[in-house]
């Protein structure tokens, strides 16, 4: 089957059927139905590389074998460390992919998706690329269908599930002045009532969590009482917490500011731990990288969350200025290896509920392509977190330590910077092959033809925007 997908061009199901040994044509149109012509090609020119695996071919086993040498100098081994990165997951947003914009403008771009479903199969492509993002989360009411059930299994036949689903408490005319913590009860009742659907939702989805972000706050002092907001956004929450199945966590984001910009009701990680310290275990902080002030120690809110077991998961993207939500790791490379950094000695801490807190972490991308194409967007998104863990998996803690014991202040500073200077590629593109994805996956997305067919075929409709 392999090699008759490789060579042929388009064929008819019979004769496809009737070259494979015991051949069905029935099964045949199944699978054919669920794995589109071009989407198996890429996948094999995924599998033979583009012009830079081609380049670092000859280099490939060398370097290898140099990170190899690197781990066993700290008495480690290379199979503990690509274990460890073919487990990673990290999780692509449905609207990443369809068309957004600024507060100015919205470029929109051939290709896109127009239904949920042609999300799902872009993030389906993003999945088999780079081996490591097999969730979606969705964003309610954007991704609205009638049949959650079917929308389930049809992301199970792309060969991915559904994630977090995300209520949206910021695009209705009656959340002008919040939603949770709004001054008239009936606006909160309605917000309450939306968070319990997405719950609902999520029960038919699968879904493990409800990732909520408020844009409640208000523009002006006085405008409303800040204690009284307060209490009003604690009790709506417990409302939503108390729905939540066993199984189910409730992931509380925070943001400094807009579209508030006096006083945001969840404005840092601070008051989310608190608020979820009232819900009750399975209400967790979610940390957007985009969502502070400048300068901001994020890896240590990041340490704090999780000696406290409260860390839920991740918005990852890249800012220069504000919540500029684009490509992660682009702009601040050395910040997201120091996320990672905290994270990797977490999952071995001898605290198991740190432990624990660190290996159930949500981690998911909340970017917004405007100007680049978004399927490379978020290929180079998810790439960049797998670099940013590889480095973080390379740490010599052991020399880490003995240089804080030592007082050496310069020498600790260095042996972590000593992982961040290695180049990882090769690495990566090793581990990407062995989980069936593309050693380089821009490359193999380019030669793929995907971006060609999507222009080709996704016409007529609506594209898909917020
Ligand atoms: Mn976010």
């Amino acid at each position: 089957m392999h090699g008759q997908l490789l060579d042929l061009e388009r064929k008819t199901i019979e004769s496809l059927a009737h070259a494979v040994e015991g051949g069905d044509v029935q099964v045949l149109q199944q699978f054919i139905k669920q794995n589109p012509w071009d989407a198996v090609q890429d996948q094999q020119r995924a599998m033979r590389g583009g012009a830079m695996v081609r380049e670092l071919a000859p280099t490939q086993d060398a370097a290898l074998a140099g990170i190899d040498q690197i781990l066993r100098v700290q008495g480690r081994a290379l199979d503990e460390v690509e274990g460890r990165l073919r487990t990673q997951r990290i999780e692509t947003p449905s609207w990443g992919y369809a068309n957004s914009g600024t507060r100015f403008k919205v470029f929109p771009q051939p290709g896109v998706p127009r239904t949920v479903e042609e999300k799902l199969a872009d993030a389906a492509l993003v999945h088999r690329l780079t081996g490591v993002a097999p969730s979606v989360a969705l964003h309610i009411p954007w991704d609205r269908v009638d049949d959650w059930a079917a929308l389930r299994d049809h992301a199970a036949a792309l060969g991915v599930t559904i994630g977090s689903i995300n209520p949206n408490l910021f695009q209705d005319e009656r959340y002008k002045l919040g939603s949770l913590a709004h001054p008239d009860a009936a606006v909160r009742r309605g917000a309450i009532d939306h968070v319990l659907e997405c719950i609902a939702i999520a029960r038919q989805t699968g879904s493990r969590d409800i990732s909520l972000w408020l844009a409640d706050g208000t523009n002006y002092p006085g405008q409303d009482d800040l204690r009284d907001r307060r209490r009003r956004l604690a009790a709506s929450l417990e409302t939503c917490y108390a729905a939540l199945d066993p199984g189910m966590r409730l992931l509380v984001e925070y943001k400094f500011y807009e579209p508030a910009f006096y006083a945001t009701d969840i404005p840092d990680w601070g008051a989310a731990l608190l608020l979820c310290q009232k819900l009750g275990p399975r209400a967790r902080v979610l940390v957007d990288l985009g969502h502070h002030a400048q300068g901001v120690n994020i890896e240590q809110i990041v340490a704090t969350l999780l000696d406290e077991g409260r860390l839920g998961g991740f918005h990852f993207n890249g800012r220069k200025y504000g919540d500029d939500d684009l490509i992660v790791g682009t702009t601040n490379p050395l910040e997201l290896f120091l996320i990672y950094c905290e994270l990797a000695a977490a999952e071995e801490d001898a605290d198991p509920v740190v432990a624990a807190t660190a290996r159930s972490v949500a981690y998911m991308i909340d970017q917004s392509h405007n100007v680049e194409q978004k399927i490379p967007a978020m290929l180079l998104s998810v790439m960049n977190c797998q670099a940013a863990y590889a480095r973080a998996l390379l740490v010599d803690r052991a020399a880490l330590r003995r240089a804080r014991e030592a007082s050496d202040v310069v020498g600790a500073h260095r042996t972590l910077l000593a992982a961040f200077e290695t180049d990882v590629r090769p690495l990566l593109a090793h581990v990407r092959a062995g989980l069936g994805g593309a050693a380089d996956p821009l490359d193999a997305y380019a030669a793929g033809g995907y971006q060609e067919q999507i222009e080709r075929e996704r016409v007529g409709g609506s594209q898909m925007s917020w």
